[in-house]
């Protein structure tokens, strides 16, 4: 039977293909040869990135771009064409598969371990964020239509309040309560945006740890992965969402809300990487970036929740409610960055006049 892999120009001949990873989109592979050189095959999840030209298109220019200004190999992802020289390739099923080299001696963390591992990913993604500043945004296909674009967000939940598919909604009116008290406050940023108030970026999207791999000794940060979602989008966003993840006390899916806050020493560490990295910002922009963990928590609450409403669709579920239980999780933190929002704002001031 043909194999994705035998479409690709790798070192060697294929002795291991085993699953790898725990990301909720994408199916991932580690794929080792008989002369030790290891990829990363991907298969791409086209349910939900439909556009896989365009998606293609902006990994390869932006690691292309990436790769011309890095210092080292291992900074940035590599692309493997396939034998015909294209980016991906299309199975019989329609399957769109693609391949990057594995980034030797790179360990890729699913929570912090020591709060520098969080100042760690502050200078990753502020890297990167300046690094592409001067890459022409607009270029750059939205590979997901309207991804960060909360008042959407909203609509769209508001849409499955209506349809209510699974007769869910009689059972969460708690959080659908919740999340439409703070529609307003957390559109702010979309709408600085669309009046130009906040330039337009280039930005990763989906900032959290496991999208970072680190050196297996020195434990830097070495590479931004998971490049899917790179599109143009705030500042706000990518600082809002590594908060989200990695400033949280609790697990994205802990039962157990007492445990969920934000935890303001690794704020600050991620702050103080994420500013020293990301010199391309403006003042403006650096007093959005509170707003931004605010606003990317409540709004991955609203997608878990529009999610769990229309029958757990779009993020892979491990067990019953899981995504239930990932919208209470984004809600308790978002309930505590607002208690602390004042500190979060001194916070980010004091990093400005360092
Ligand atoms: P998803 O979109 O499903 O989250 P990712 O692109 O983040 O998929 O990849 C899933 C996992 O595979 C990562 O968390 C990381 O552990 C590993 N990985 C991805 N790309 C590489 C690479 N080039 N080298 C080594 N490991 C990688
Ligand atoms: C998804 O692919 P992964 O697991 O890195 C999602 C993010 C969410 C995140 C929540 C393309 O990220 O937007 O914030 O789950 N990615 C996409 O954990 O929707
Ligand atoms: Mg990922």
């Amino acid at each position: 039977m043909n194999q994705p892999t035998d479409q690709f120009s790798l070192s060697g001949d294929v002795v291991l293909c085993e699953a790898y990873g725990s990301g909720h989109i994408n199916d991932t592979y580690r794929v080792v040869t008989d002369i030790g050189a290891q990829y990363i095959l991907q298969r791409v999840n086209t349910h939900v990135f439909p556009n896989v030209h365009g998606l293609m298109d902006n990994i390869a220019r932006v690691t292309e771009y990436l790769s011309a200004r890095a210092e080292t190999a291992r900074e940035t992802m590599h692309l493997v064409p396939t034998k015909d020289g294209a980016q991906f390739y299309i199975d019989d099923k329609g399957e769109a598969w693609r391949v990057y080299d594995f980034v030797e001696n790179s360990v890729c963390l699913q929570k912090i371990e020591v709060p520098a591992d969080f100042y760690e990913c502050g200078l990753a993604f502020g890297n990167f964020q300046r690094m592409m500043a001067d890459f022409p945004a607009e270029t750059l296909c939205e590979t997901i239509v309207d991804f960060h674009n909360t008042p959407d967000r909203f609509a769209k939940l508001k849409r499955a309040i209506a349809a209510d598919t699974q007769n869910r909604a009689a059972g969460v009116r708690e959080e659908i309560d919740y999340a439409l008290s703070l529609e307003e406050e957390v559109s702010q940023l979309h709408r600085m945006r669309q009046s130009g108030a906040l330039p337009t970026r280039v930005t990763h999207n989906d900032t959290k740890i496991n999208n970072i791999l680190f050196d297996r000794y020195s434990k830097k940060a070495l590479c931004v992965i998971d490049l899917d979602t790179v599109m143009p989008g705030l500042a706000a966003y990518d600082f809002g969402d590594s908060i989200r993840f990695g400033a949280a006390t609790a697990a994205e899916d802990e039962l157990d809300l007492t445990l969920m806050r934000l935890d303001l020493n690794l704020l600050e560490q991620y702050s103080r990487g994420f500013l020293k990295a990301c010199t391309s910002l403006t003042q403006r922009e650096i007093e959005t970036l509170p707003l931004g963990a605010l606003t990317m928590t409540l709004e991955c609450g609203v997608r878990f929740l529009t999610d769990y409403l229309e029958g757990d669709h779009y993020f892979k579920i491990k067990r019953e409610n899981h995504n239930l239980d990932r919208c209470r999780t984004q809600f308790t933190l978002a309930a505590d960055i607002k208690r602390q929002m004042s500190k979060l704002m001194q916070l980010l001031a004091a990093g400005v006049k360092q």
